[in-house]
């Protein structure tokens, strides 16, 4: 799964997207067709950012940014479009547009957006975090962090199965960085095939935070050895679905995964 953040102050790309003060949808169609060539088979269209100690955007912004980008790169290219948003209008509007899979890293808390994921019928992707972007890293505090973010997403799962979500629909994501230290980080990862033994796909976005930079010191922009790494440690511990910014090269790391724990005759 390639990101693509449409937000102007996105940590990693830095708002490259943006030209003259506003979005650009040639660089979003550009950067969408160099993921797509370098293998990727989705791509999550975010518009409001979620980094730590992020002011919220109204649903106006939010659309504004994420439904041409959507329309711009919807049947134009062979991928799976995922709306990376918590808001039910934008899910709904980003539906209309071509959007093919909801990410929301509120895990369909918002009445709203779990009756339009309901009424959508679309695949989610179920994200853990403790607090909201405005506070969640001062000071994360869990019981046993494992335990507590598996019982978590699975009363989420059970929360939306009885609002008339079907189960097969449900991806989980256990939000790295999201309201967790980096030895919470560590001890998920660690511990990701307790997560995948819930019988949901699980998806993981490790590239490029800040979990790196307090383990080597590296800048957001030189973090990609770093973030292939742990993408594999994370695929071989059961991850279905890899969120990353380098597309091309995360895939190639992921072939050797592929073929040295593939069959033997591969
Ligand atoms: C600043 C800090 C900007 C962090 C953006 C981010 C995830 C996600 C994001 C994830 C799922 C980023 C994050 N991270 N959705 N959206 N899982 N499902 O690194 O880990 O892109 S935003």
């Amino acid at each position: 799964m390639g990101v693509i953040n449409t937000t102007p102050d996105s940590f990693s790309d830095g708002g490259s997207l943006y030209c003259d003060g506003g979005l650009a949808l040639a660089r979003v169609v550009d950067r969408a067709a160099q993921m797509v060539a370098g293998g990727a088979s989705l791509l999550d269209i975010g518009g409001e950012s979620t980094r730590p100690g992020a002011v919220p955007v109204s649903t106006e912004e939010e659309l504004a940014r994420v439904v041409p980008c959507i329309e711009a790169l919807a049947g134009r290219f062979d991928v799976v479009l995922s709306v990376d948003t918590s808001c039910g209008v934008v899910m709904r509007e980003a539906a209309a547009a071509g959007a093919g899979m909801l990410n929301d890293v509120r895990a369909l808390r918002r009445e709203t957006a779990l009756q339009a994921a309901v009424e959508l019928q679309l695949p989610v992707c179920l994200m853990h975090m403790q607090g909201d972007p405005g506070s969640m890293q001062s000071e994360p505090e869990y019981q046993d962090v494992v335990n507590d973010v598996t019982r978590y997403l699975q009363q989420r799962v059970t929360d939306c199965v009885a609002a008339g979500l079907p189960s097969e629909l449900i991806t989980l994501d256990p939000g790295f960085g999201f309201g967790k230290t980096l030895q919470h980080n560590l001890q998920l990862l660690r511990e990701l095939p307790r997560l995948a033994s819930l019988g949901h796909p699980l998806l993981v976005g490790l590239s490029r935070k800040s979990m790196i930079g307090k383990l080597i010191g590296r800048e957001v922009d030189e973090r990609m050895p770093a973030s292939i790494a742990l993408a594999v440690l994370a695929a071989e511990r059961g991850a279905s679905i890899i969120r990353c910014h380098d597309v091309r090269e995360t895939v190639d790391a992921l072939a050797m995964l592929t073929a040295v724990s593939g069959s033997k005759d591969q």
